[in-house]
């Protein structure tokens, strides 16, 4: 969780009108930040992950499950500990935009230590009971993607209820899955969802309805999501629901595609969890190159860890949250889109602002942006005229093509010299796949990078592999020098392919070929298109390598372990880790997506019609509760590598405190 502004929130005319404003004192901001940090180094390697979290609420006598809107009363016990004693808590907590959805980071951040790979999952486990602790009997912490069964509309009742003539006076289908219960309201509030109500919000804090209401307003019409529904032996087809029967409008009932599943609030995306990683690098220039080494890997970890087939209680046929949260809050307006000509917007912008990255920010890969860039010319011209070189003002003046979407009554006017909000601002509101991230005025912090692509994982044993993984291969990166970069244009490709159903093993990616050519080496001989620098490879082949072909990064990262000196539990640990890691890759398990799939598609209770109803919805969050908390065994996602565990630690012993260091 970034930035969390206090006070009152503007209109959004009001926001509106501020939108320029805004936009010139960020860019003060930025440039006064950045000539002060610029020659900031020797920062040491820090890291931390962030969880997000769902809380479930079970009915075991109906068997049924919903999301429970409680995340403000477990904040405020969580949060506790933090405002009494900040600098000795195991965990820190924060809001995130569901009212049934808390965020987890560790108390402090992670350093150069390999030792510390032996306590993240630890970690894990304590945040994960603490909060649970703060549950009620029926209530479940989970780190589950998606809760799947959001409002369904009831097509049997249709017809049931047509004939009775009260097509209208009811509200067809299944409202029911919030728990306290409450209703959508399609005409008022800050979303007018036909599905969710506005209370699934998180409302102890204003920005999460002011974000939802200010896209909407900016866009000028609800958000629209539609994602393809799976085509199983009884879907119905064409698939196309009846809105109109739940208070769905013209706008709704034109924006839903036929055989689509159709969703309308940034709930149904920013409701979803995932698993972030931050890392602090040593200067700009490595957070700039870690940026850019790390770009070309967000789809294959995406792919990866896909974690969500199921959308609104339909079966899918796309296996990741993304593409969700992308439409969620495009707040873009019709000219934007291109689907009318400008007249009264400045830019057509290609990708809404929750995306991946498009432009590259190191020198290596400065010729490897390939496609073109919508950016402000006028703030370009500034950031130029301030010294800011061009990839970075490129950089800046892209993220400003945005206007504000959350503005604070309090924070109009700043002290430029001081202050950041209003870059962070606009910053924090472009949520891309990579988020580079400037030091924060006085603070010991350094130049950081966030890797935002991956989606949470049932386990804390999965969700600590993945970070240890990511951990593991920035160290490689910047060890071996290895280069992953490719056209940006091919990593856009990859991003669309990471999402289809199974792309984790169906899918090539793009991906390149020498990783091992040192920089200049590449830079000076490669040409973009030059089929030599990529070619289209499964991610078993990225993750474990192909003989003779491509080394793999599995086996890059134990070359380099295998020159440090290791304590037998890391070890261990890290080697149940990447076993879990490539075999993923390599489809021996199952990607947590798939394995959904599968448990919905062999439940006794499924028609092979693609809803997941009620029963299938309890049953698999029953059995996923089990998994997480190590009642049931999952070899299907998990193999034998839980086997044995687990040595991971809350602290590191002293002794090895001083020993291991994996800085490069
Ligand atoms: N849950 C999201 C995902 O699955 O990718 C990521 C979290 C996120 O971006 N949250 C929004 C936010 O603004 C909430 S509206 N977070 C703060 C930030 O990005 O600085």
């Amino acid at each position: 969780m970034g930035l969390l502004t206090e006070g009152q929130p503007l209109t959004w005319d009001e926001t509106k009108q501020l939108a320029d404003h805004v936009r010139q004192h960020g860019i003060i901001q930025f440039v006064n930040l950045y000539h002060q940090l610029l020659d900031r180094k020797g920062d040491v390697l820090k890291w931390g992950d962030e969880v997000e979290y769902i809380i479930v609420k079970f009915d075991h006598l109906n068997k049924t499950a919903k999301v429970r809107l409680c995340a403000q009363e477990v904040l405020d016990q969580l949060n506790e500990k933090e405002a009494n004693d900040p600098d000795n808590v195991k965990s820190l907590w924060r809001p995130e935009y569901g009212a049934y959805m808390i965020e987890g980071t560790p108390g402090k951040p992670y350093g150069g230590l390999l030792a510390h790979f032996n306590i993240v999952e630890a970690n894990m486990r304590y945040r994960r009971e603490e909060a649970q602790r703060l549950l009620g009997p029926d209530e479940v912490l989970m780190t589950i993607t998606n809760f799947p069964r959001w409002f369904q509309i009831a097509q049997t009742d249709i017809t049931k209820y047509a004939r009775m003539g009260r097509i209208c006076v009811r509200r067809l289908g299944c409202p029911e899955f919030t728990w306290p219960v409450d209703e959508p309201t399609p005409k008022a509030g800050v979303s007018r969802s036909l599905f969710i109500p506005d209370s699934a919000i998180f409302n102890g804090h204003p920005r999460f309805a002011t974000l939802t209401r200010n896209i909407r307003q900016r866009r000028g019409e609800r958000v629209a999501i539609n994602i393809p529904i799976f085509i199983d032996k009884n879907t119905q087809i064409p698939f196309k629901e009846d809105l109109i029967s739940v208070g769905g409008d013209t706008d709704s009932i034109n924006a839903a595609l036929p055989n689509h599943v159709y969703m309308d609030a940034m709930a149904f995306g920013m409701g979803c969890c995932c698993l972030q990683m931050t890392f602090q690098a040593c200067c700009i220039k490595e957070a700039r190159t870690l940026y850019d080494q790390l770009t070309p890997l967000c789809p294959i970890l995406l792919a990866l860890t896909a974690a969500s087939p199921i959308f609104r209680g339909y079966l899918t046929d796309v296996d990741c949250r993304w593409n969700v949260i992308s439409c969620s809050v495009d707040c873009r307006t019709r000219q934007e889109r291109g689907l009318e000509p400008l007249t009264t917007e400045k830019f057509v912008i290609p990708k809404s602002r929750y995306d991946s990255t498009t432009l590259y920010l190191s020198s290596e890969g400065e010729k490897f942006n390939d496609v073109p860039l919508v950016y402000d010319e006028q703030i370009y011209n500034k950031l130029k005229n301030a010294n800011i070189d061009h990839q970075m003002a490129q950089h800046v003046a892209h993220l400003f093509i945005r206007d504000t979407v959350s503005l604070f009554n309090e924070k109009v006017h700043q002290d430029d010299t001081v202050e950041m909000d209003h870059f962070e601002n606009i910053q924090s509101t472009n949520w891309q796949t990579m988020r580079f991230k400037p030091p924060p005025p006085k603070s010991t912090i350094g130049w950081r990078v966030e890797f935002r692509p991956c989606e949470v994982q049932l386990t804390d044993f999965e969700n600590a592999a993945i970070v240890c993984f990511v951990v593991l291969l920035t160290r490689v990166i910047l060890s071996y020098q290895l280069n992953f970069i490719i056209p940006i244009s091919k990593v856009d490709e990859n991003m669309s392919k990471a999402q289809k159903r199974s792309a984790a093993l169906t899918e090539k990616f793009w991906f390149r070929k020498n990783i091992t050519s040192a920089f200049k080496a590449a830079g000076a001989n490669t040409t973009l298109n030059n089929d030599a620098v990529y070619t289209p490879m499964s991610i078993d082949e990225i993750i474990n390598g192909k003989t003779g072909e491509f080394p793999g990064l599995i086996p890059l990262i134990h070359s380099y372990l295998s020159s440090m000196d290791i304590d037998a539990d890391t070890h261990c640990t890290i080697r149940k880790y990447l076993k879990l890691i490539s075999r993923r890759a390599s489809g021996q398990i199952n990607t947590t997506a798939s394995w959904i799939r599968r448990f919905v598609q062999e439940h006794p209770a499924y028609k092979h019609d693609s809803v997941v109803n009620d029963e299938i919805n309890y049953d698999l969050l029953i059995t996923v509760d089990g998994i997480q908390s190590g009642r049931i065994s999952c070899p299907q996602l998990h193999g034998d590598c839980l086997l044995g565990v687990s040595k991971t630690k809350e602290t590191i012993p002293p002794a090895l405190q001083k020993v291991y260091s994996c800085t490069p």
